[in-house]
């Protein structure tokens, strides 16, 4: 399987993460792109390609031009205001009031953020830009007739929605990815989301579509962040409805009880019929995950490879998260080695 990667992912490269009420070193830390090439090298998974660049308009083509256009200017709007610390958002527009867009940076961070753990710095637009081109490439690749391909996309993007920010991530690399399939011949695109948490972005972009089917297996929003979606009763909306199906699992879910969702999941996705099929890869669900609660062990991860690869659809895997420094490359090659192992 050819992997897609560049290192200007390390452009991201924050120094806090508010956890706690502490200033942290962040979960989504540069190393987690390292240690997975160096496992994609180490078991010569196949050969590894920089991306090519498609400009802006897949991006164009799902978020906001305003939501982009205060990405790339955020972290220079907060230094014009000589503030010490990374940028963060401290003020929302909460219930019952106003939607309109501030001029102040605090403002606009507030107004395009949906959480506050996720600080903007130096190099994160360019290294958002480059995992949408990751992803968008790894997309191409499979119009190029491959069977399978792993976008090695950080930071992540499915907590990313048309104009709003958060949990690590910024553009929804997984939803351009599935836009520019749209785009170039795929009637249908079916995203199916393993990482431990909720892909709000990824649900939001797609939720009044039907031709883009929204599947993901996740921590219950009761206990997991992102808390505010991705309940089993949100099965999209107008046109879409029907075309979202959620599983939220509770805290200690073991692979025996994620696997029988994996199975309805899959079933869904088939019965949808896609050309193409989108992973978005989180390998959070881990047992000892620092910041999850489900309980898969390695073996599991190449098990449940196998499970997709059974579809026999071309399928692109996007890295999203999992944060266990120590066995992220080896439980996320693990993925791609079941499923080609199956292929
Ligand atoms: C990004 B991805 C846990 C706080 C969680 C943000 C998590 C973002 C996850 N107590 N904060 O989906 O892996
Ligand atoms: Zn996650």
């Amino acid at each position: 399987m050819e992997t897609i990667f560049t290192e200007r992912h390390k452009l991201r490269n924050s120094k806090t993460e508010l956890y706690g009420g502490e200033l942290v070193e962040p979960f989504e830390r540069p190393s987690r792109a390292d240690d997975i090439i160096d496992r994609v090298r180490a078991v010569n998974l196949g050969p590894v390609s920089a991306p090519d660049d498609f400009g802006m308009d897949p991006i164009l083509a799902i978020h906001d031009p305003a939501f982009i256009a205060f990405l790339q200017t955020a972290w220079d709007d907060w230094q014009a205001e000589g503030f010490k610390g990374e940028a963060m958002p401290m003020v929302w527009p909460a219930r019952r009031m106003s939607r309109r867009i501030p001029t102040h940076v605090e403002g606009r961070l507030g107004y395009y953020a949906l959480a506050c753990e996720t600080t903007i710095s130096g190099g994160t637009w360019e290294a958002a830009y480059a995992a949408a081109q990751v992803a968008l490439t790894g997309a191409q690749r499979l119009n190029d007739g491959a069977r399978a391909v792993f976008s090695l996309c950080r930071p992540p993007g499915h907590h990313a929605a048309i104009d709003m920010y958060g949990g690590y991530c910024f553009v929804n690399n997984a939803a351009v990815a599935a836009q520019h399939l749209r785009d170039t011949g795929a009637e249908r695109v079916a995203i199916l989301d393993v990482d431990f948490h909720h892909g709000n972005g990824t649900q939001d972009i797609f939720d009044a579509r039907d031709d883009v089917l929204f599947v993901s297996l996740h921590g219950d929003p009761m206990h997991a962040f992102p808390h505010f979606l991705g309940h089993a009763d949100e099965r999209g909306s107008g046109a879409g409805q029907g075309y979202t199906v959620n599983y939220p699992m509770p805290p200690g879910t073991d692979f025996g009880t994620w696997r029988a969702a994996l199975a309805d999941g899959l079933s869904r996705i088939a019965e949808f019929a896609p050309d193409k099929l989108i992973i978005s890869l989180g390998v959070d669900t881990f047992e000892t995950d620092p910041i999850s609660f489900f309980k898969l062990a390695s073996d599991d991860f190449a098990t449940y490879g196998a499970d997709i690869a059974a579809l026999g659809l071309p399928t692109l895997f996007v890295m999203e998260g999992g944060y266990d420094i120590a066995e992220i490359g080896v439980n996320t090659v693990n993925v791609l080695q079941g499923f080609e192992g199956a292929s």
